[in-house]
């Protein structure tokens, strides 16, 4: 017997796009999938320099550009941005002085590319790109990733500014060459503010409902050596999926990768979840599988869903995004949050 999905679907491969008002006179079919509500085009990117990334994506988007290319550009201005400590050339170091960057980037359509640990290239966002579109590998890390990045015509420059030297060698004053998860801040009074996890995630949908994500950062400051965080594993700094929408992380990026978290928030959003609820769920995860630890570290979550829908969540108050659609909006939005600490 023919399953009536199985019907549906022969018959539209079969009758073809000009056949389908056919649908709409037979009230016992189920009408054909409702076309994709997009308005217009929106990018969406984590904490306050997003609405920088948001106006570079912007020009792309705006243009009926696509949304990959949006969100490298995006990518590309946080990670020139001189003033931006935790993502691309004016990061901090990890405790050995030595500055590392992790990126990712993400199609609608499954293909992905990473980067880890990349030393001494400006833009590992663009390397990351190359990787999907260029090898049959996903992410590369250390040393291998730079020589593929200098193949590539990447130019290698020493990127350490004097400022996170400095930064760096004030921490190593009262470190004692302890790593410590959470104390980029100098302070180390707040278990986590836009201060001290600056990663940048952008997200983006262009005119033809395509979606697309980045993901780009210095990670977490004075790391280990080697340590690699959440953003460029795809699934837990980043996921996208134009069937449902796309999800990135912000934060200590250990709890990302223990919880496949943004691959989570998208298989949320596929259960029927709005991005709030999905983003809100996933941080509830965090919080259940480590409720101590979870009240000293600061985790982040921004969706959109492929209607365009955006929602966020955190677990500390003091995650900002920004949100870019159509010129009709550009704004810079306090996400929900678990626990009511202000984070200043
Ligand atoms: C990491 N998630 O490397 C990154 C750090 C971060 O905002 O988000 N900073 O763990």
């Amino acid at each position: 017997m023919t399953s009536r999905r199985s019907f549906l679907h022969s018959s539209l491969l079969a009758a073809g796009a000009a056949a389908l008002p056919a649908f709409a006179a037979d009230k016992t079919a189920a009408p054909p999938p409702a076309p994709k509500a997009i308005d217009g085009a929106r990018v969406v990117s984590t904490w306050d320099f997003g609405v920088g990334a948001n106006q570079a994506a912007w020009k792309r988007l705006g243009e009926g550009g696509a949304a990959l290319d949006a969100v490298e550009a995006g990518a590309r201005w946080a990670e020139a941005d001189l003033c931006n400590s935790t993502v691309g050339r004016c990061g901090n170091p990890d405790r050995d002085g030595v500055l590392t960057l992790d990126a990712s980037i993400m199609d609608g359509d499954g293909r992905c590319g990473a980067v880890a640990a990349l030393e001494d290239i400006a833009h590992p966002v663009s390397v990351a790109r190359r990787v999907m579109e260029r090898t049959p590998h996903v992410l590369l890390a250390g040393a291998g990733a730079q020589q593929f990045a200098v193949e590539q015509g990447f130019a290698k420059e020493p990127l350490l500014t004097d400022k996170a030297r400095a930064a760096w060698n004030e921490w190593r004053k009262t470190s004692q060459y302890q790593p410590v998860i959470n104390a980029e801040r100098l302070d180390h009074a707040r278990p986590g503010d836009k201060h001290n996890h600056d990663t940048l995630g952008i997200l983006a949908i262009d005119r033809s409902g395509k979606l697309a994500g980045a993901c780009t950062t210095s990670g977490m400051a004075w790391k280990l050596h080697g340590r690699v965080g959440d953003s460029p594993i795809v699934g837990a700094g980043l996921y996208v999926d134009n069937d449902v929408g796309a999800a990135t992380a912000s934060g200590v990026g250990e709890e990302m990768l223990r919880n496949a978290a943004s691959f989570l928030v998208v298989e949320l959003m596929r259960q029927g979840r709005s991005p709030d609820e999905a983003c809100r769920e996933a941080i509830e995860r965090v919080v259940r599988k480590r409720p101590q630890a979870s009240k000293t570290l600061q985790v982040c979550f921004l969706a959109i869903d492929k209607h365009g829908e955006v929602g966020a969540h955190a677990l500390h108050r003091g995650f900002v995004y920004a949100v870019c659609d159509a010129g009709k909006r550009d704004a810079l939005l306090d996400a929900p949050s678990v626990y009511a600490t202000e984070q200043t």
